[in-house]
């Protein structure tokens, strides 16, 4: 097999593997008859660089936990990616690729971690496997300084990452990129394809950063390739990158989307669709491949990729070694280690967490979680976290422990700056580094994260986020900072839990569901504003918030009507429900912090909590409240949140949009004579 494009430097066998590379991924896009086979072609002299000379990882055990690890940001060239990982010996059969982006494929559109093997996030979202990256550097760096001793290293793996034009666009991974610099994450290296292409046509078109010049002033070395194909130059950066001990490297990779393609190269057609039976014929003509072949993988290049799979055995073994002796010696932190690499929690870990007494007056449920997450970090050493700027606000110090700073990489308190995309990002690459995390801002800028979010729930990583100042309760900042619509949407979000806690102790079993999930990532919605401590002795157990709904205090007999509410607002249904005594009307109060557990309760809690044919209820929750109707029914009623909020102080505004004792009082008369009225009608 003759190859057409041989470069200098680069042997015949080289050729081959990159052809084979090439092929194979525009086979699995033209197969399909969907995907992206342009950025791919584009970029395989670089994948087969990095993986065959440059990445240690061991497909045998694609977990091994000193891997380096390799992020595939633009993850709409998955293709790539699964090419790469069948042939370097992964547990990816053909077979799997034959059917990309097929029903119960392992080759999904867009890699999916937890699905196929070597995959180390989800990709697709253009910028977040970037982010994603800066926080797996991030995890390296604080595990390297939290268990080498000395020149006794167990933890010195690198992050790489591909980013292409439309990654380099997105501003979280320009908020990922500066935080990387200033924390001097040289054990991170981004290579960007510049192919000047993306989906709509030449980049020219809405894009003339000078990227390098951008990078710089991050404090990043930046290094340039000027032709993708020169085997040798990228090997060079790559090898620079790796010896560089202050900053992140950014390679700028000059490539050509479809290289190869007669018709297709550099033009955004190559991008987003199959070449097209024709132009396949005629690429493969190019690289000098038999045009009638389909996912050929020619001996030579098999056995020569498949290599990696023993040179990955070899290094693992080597760890192993280095592993038991340090182990030995560090039995303490060989414990730790373990548990992080199992996903398990330290025996007792939540000893410490505080029950609150009883108090009229009461604590703000941020401050609550202070409380409760510094019992928490006591006894978790793994666990990291911070805010997006606002520690004062969201409370979230990790008490007597440094900042996780360049100089100091062992701290455990994380400074993301004002930078909320980047820190949802970077959460999601420190979970999928096994370590336990959090993220604060005010409920109201989770948006600015919620596509981090919506991956951290695809991905199921037990990403923690502190979201405080949770409703217009936030008073005189007025409605840019009042959440509204939050609660509600984030409720929307399958897999992730929002639980919106009461008071101090349902928060802090809040934080202990948030710890013991391993599969879920919890979103805090905390209060601002004091709010009472009720007294246990009379009400139920704040446990009860693991159920998601419980009744939190009954009334004498068979209920009239239900009151349900979350977090400030239960003091309202607990006010409303000893004024509807006097009235003779009997109230039940439930406490209703989390929709998603309360959803997986079997029927019949949920019927001993909500029975069916009590149907006066009264939802009371200050924000949006489209959805309650699942729990209120037709005849049920609602006060909440119709529109934004206002700038005053937040008692002003409780009263002005309702949310006082009367309002709900009024709404529970209402619905008694909707459904009195009803039952009447019927018994006409
Ligand atoms: C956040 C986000 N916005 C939009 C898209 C849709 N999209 C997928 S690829 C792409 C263009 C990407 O161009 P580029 O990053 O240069 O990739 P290349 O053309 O080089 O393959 C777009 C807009 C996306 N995946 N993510």
């Amino acid at each position: 097999m003759s190859a057409n494009v041989q470069q200098l430097g680069t042997t015949a066998l080289d050729q081959l593997c990159v052809n084979t590379i090439r092929t194979l991924s525009i086979d699995a896009v033209q197969k399909a008859n969907s995907g992206h086979p342009g950025a791919p072609m584009g970029l395989a002299p670089v994948a087969y660089v990095l993986w065959d000379r440059i990445m240690r990882y061991s497909p045998a055990d694609p977990r091994w936990p000193n891997r380096d690890r390799f992020v595939l940001s633009a993850g709409h060239a998955s293709a790539l990616l699964y090419s790469m990982l069948h042939l370097t010996g992964y547990d990816l059969p053909l077979s799997e690729i034959e059917r990309f982006r097929q029903l119960g494929s392992k080759c999904p559109g867009h890699p999916e971690y937890n699905l196929t093997p070597g995959v180390e996030t989800t990709t697709g979202p253009l910028g977040q496997g970037a982010a994603n990256s800066v926080g797996m550097a991030i995890a390296e760096r604080w595990l390297a300084a939290h268990f080498n001793q000395g020149e006794e290293k167990i933890v010195d793996y690198r992050v790489y990452a591909i980013c292409s034009d439309g990654d380099m666009m997105e501003g979280i991974s320009h908020e990922a990129a500066a935080l990387a610099g200033h924390l001097k994450l040289s054990n991170l290296t981004w290579i960007y394809d510049s192919n000047h292409i993306s989906l709509d046509g030449p980049t020219s078109m809405a894009y003339s950063d000078d990227v390098a010049s951008r990078f710089k002033g991050y404090h990043w070395n930046v290094l340039t390739v000027e032709d993708a194909n020169d085997l040798e130059a990228v090997e060079t950066s790559l090898r620079a990158a790796q010896t560089e001990r202050e900053r992140p490297t950014l390679i700028i990779v000059h490539s050509h989307i479809g290289y190869g393609s007669p018709n297709k190269q550099d033009k955004s057609a190559a991008h987003g669709e199959p070449l097209g039976v024709d132009e396949v014929k005629a690429a493969k003509r190019f690289y000098g491949w038999p045009e009638d072949a389909q996912f050929l993988i020619p001996q030579e290049a098999g056995e020569h990729l498949g290599k990696a799979r023993e040179r990955g055995r070899q290094w693992q073994a080597e760890w192993n070694t280095r592993y038991q002796d340090w182990a030995k010696k560090n039995p303490e932190l060989a414990a730790q280690w373990d548990a992080i690499m199992g996903g398990k929690l330290p025996e007792g870990w939540d000893k410490d967490i505080p029950v609150f007494p009883a108090d009229a007056k009461g604590i703000a449920t941020r401050e609550a979680s202070n409380k409760a997450m510094n019992a928490i970090a006591k006894r978790v050493p793994w666990l990291l976290g911070g805010s997006a700027d606002l520690e004062s606000s969201n409370k979230t110090k990790i008490d007597g422990e440094k900042s996780f700073e360049a100089e100091s990489y062992g701290g455990r308190i994380l400074r993301f700056g004002v930078r909320e995309m980047g820190m949802g990002g970077i959460l999601n690459g420190l979970a999928a580094s096994g370590l336990r995390v959090f993220g604060g801002t005010f409920l109201v800028f989770s948006d600015y994260m919620r596509a981090a979010i919506r991956l951290a729930s695809i991905m199921e990583l037990p990403v923690s986020y502190v979201f405080t100042h949770d409703s217009i309760a936030v008073g005189e900042d007025g409605p840019t900072h009042e959440p509204v619509e939050q609660v509600m949407s984030l409720r929307l979000m399958p897999d992730l839990r929002l639980i919106r806690p009461a008071d101090a102790n349902e928060t802090a079993v809040a934080w202990k569901v948030a710890i013991e999930s391993r599969k879920h990532p919890t979103a805090l919605a905390l209060t601002r504003q004091v709010v009472p401590t009720f007294d246990r002795s009379k009400y139920s157990s704040a446990e009860g918030l693991r159920r998601g709904a419980y009744v939190l205090s009954n009334c004498e007999g068979e209920p009239d009507l239900l009151l349900m509410a979350t977090g400030s607002e239960v003091q309202l249904a607990l006010a409303a429900q000893e004024k509807l005594a006097a009235e003779h009307i009997r109230a039940r109060v439930i406490s209703f912090p989390c929709w998603d557990l309360f959803e997986e309760q079997d029927e019949e809690y949920k019927e001993s909590v909500l029975p069916s044919e009590i149907r006066a209820r009264v939802a009371i929750e200050a924000g949006i409240g489209t959805g309650w109707e699942r729990y209120v029914g037709l005849e049920g009623r609602i006060v909440s949140q119709h529109g934004f909020g206002a700038s005053a102080p937040y008692k002003d505004l409780f009263q002005h949009f309702g949310f006082t004792v009367e309002n709900v009082v009024e709404h529970a008369r209402q619905t008694l004579m909707m459904v009195y009225e009803g039952e009447d009608q019927e018994q006409d």
